[in-house]
């Protein structure tokens, strides 16, 4: 690991999850460091042990600050933010500080959807091969924590907020997996998302780039670039017959896969291609791939029950991942699909989910901020008060053969915790009217 200038005062802004890993390692390296928080009730945590100013700083906090780190959820556009970079202060993100101290070799994922799906594989993969790695970034670990580790290789996740403050981030493969409206609330326009998704390709050597959607392509100059999708390939990553091919030849067969959907084909092509990368061939990741499972909350099943399916994809927070689910579940659901959708559509355009309702969806079940907007989409739809009453509707209109999806495309925050309490209540709800079994 490269060494830190140590004779710098050093702002952290946000004291969740990042912010603490920022707080611990400068400590580490000498520097002087204090923290912000906008929220003036925050609990401050007992691990941070430095001077912490909350709400609003007063002008004269930024006149010794040499750098501001802000935490990912932080917008830099906060009048605050944009005092201190007015006032000379350098403003970077944690990934970026860690790009600039990391010597080991590093693979970045982004993506409006399937970033945690992908990274996690490709780290499975690489462990399986005998590598020592982690995956670190959006997906939780902060990357700070990792500079202090002994590695081969790291995996990071990183979301557009991440990148809206990386510069030197040098990856050895890049991926830009998809992009639909994600984060507009916070990026304002889609040009700004994927403005900061782009950035994931500057500095990289090898691009992995998906055949389908030409927003993924790098925009920069890359060495080498890794194609790949469905339909027939002779070079780089195809799909034929349930056969993920490389170089024409079949190397993953899907019917021995646990994680299901086209979505999930091409995300595992994307995490073979990085494995290449790291020298590590299809045929040598096959056998990974087959024994990877899916993380919880995106499109497992977590209950059966009189012939019915309950599906939790609470995960999918915007409309891509929903259309994802509705797509890869409609075809093969041999009677109704139902859907349990709606919560903050962070400015989203829902309405690019009512093909996929019209063909495949019977029954649409809305709540929440948005839900309105959801079930307007739909002649066949009722908008309801909470999940409970949700689920008990789905389990008065369902059937056997049918589907009952809760797969939201909004961000569950104007009525959950986050999304994990959103499945929770969830599958609490499934199990209560499934109870009588
Ligand atoms: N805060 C402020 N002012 C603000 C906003 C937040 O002071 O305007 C403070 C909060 O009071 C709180 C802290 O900042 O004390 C929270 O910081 P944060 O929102 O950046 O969250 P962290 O706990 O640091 O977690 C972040 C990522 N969160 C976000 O990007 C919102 C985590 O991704 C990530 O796992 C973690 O860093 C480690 O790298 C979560 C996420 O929801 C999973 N990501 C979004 C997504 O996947 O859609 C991008
Ligand atoms: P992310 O980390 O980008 O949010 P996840 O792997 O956690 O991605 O998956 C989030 C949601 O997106 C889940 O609902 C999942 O089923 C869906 N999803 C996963 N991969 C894709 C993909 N390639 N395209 C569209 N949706 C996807």
């Amino acid at each position: 690991m490269k060494a830190l200038n140590s004779a710098q005062h050093i702002v952290v802004a946000g004291l969740g999850v990042t912010g603490q890993a920022c707080v611990r390692f400068l400590k580490t390296q000498g520097v002087a460091v204090s923290a912000w928080d906008t929220r003036d009730n925050l609990n401050i945590p007992e691990s941070v042990d430095v001077p912490v100013t909350l709400g609003e700083p007063p002008q004269a906090f930024w006149s010794d600050v040499d750098m501001l780190i802000l935490s990912p959820g932080i917008n830099p556009q906060l009048p605050a933010v944009r005092f201190a970079a007015d006032c000379g202060i350098e403003i970077i993100g944690d990934v970026e500080l860690f790009a600039r101290l990391n010597d080991i070799p590093a693979f970045g994922i982004t993506g409006s959807n399937g970033k945690t799906t992908v990274t996690l594989l490709l780290t499975h993969i690489l462990k399986e091969n005998g590598k020592a790695v982690i995956e670190a970034g959006n997906v939780g670990t902060p990357v700070l924590d990792t500079l202090s580790m002994a590695l081969d290789a790291i995996v990071l996740e990183l979301s557009s907020f991440q990148l809206e403050t990386t510069s030197s981030l040098k990856l050895q493969a890049a991926a830009i997996l998809n992009i639909s409206d994600d984060h507009l609330d916070r990026h304002g326009d889609m040009q700004r998302y994927l403005d900061a998704k782009q950035r994931i390709f500057q500095h990289c050597g090898t691009a992995v780039v998906w055949r389908g959607q030409a927003e993924t392509r790098p925009t920069s100059p890359v060495n080498d670039i890794i194609l790949y999708g469905l339909g027939s390939a002779e070079s780089g990553f195809g799909y034929t017959n349930n056969w993920i091919t490389f170089e024409g030849e079949p190397v993953v067969n899907m019917q021995h896969v646990q994680l299901v959907g086209s979505h999930n084909v091409l995300n595992i092509q994307a995490a073979l291609a990085m494995a290449t990368v790291a020298g590590i061939s299809p045929e040598q990741a096959a056998a990974a791939v087959y024994r990877f499972t899916s993380a919880p909350h995106r499109c497992v099943e977590i209950a059966s029950h009189r012939g019915i399916r309950w599906i939790d994809d609470s995960k999918a927070t915007n409309v891509g991942a929903t259309l994802a689910a509705i797509e890869g579940l409609g075809p093969s659901c041999s009677g109704n699909l139902i859907l349990i959708a709606g919560g903050d559509a962070k400015g989203a355009d829902v309405t690019a989910l009512s093909a996929a309702l019209n063909e495949h969806v019977s029954f649409v079940i809305a709540l929440g901020r948005d839900g309105e907007r959801i079930a307007a989409l739909s002649p066949a739809s009722a908008y309801v008060k909470s999940m409970s009453e949700a689920v008990a509707l789905a389990y008065e209109k369902a059937g056997p053969g049918d589907i009952v999806l809760l797969s939201p495309a909004c961000a569950s925050l104007d009525m959950f915790d986050n999304y994990i309490h959103r499945a929770a209540v969830f599958a609490e709800a499934v199990k209560e009217v499934t109870a009588d079994a």
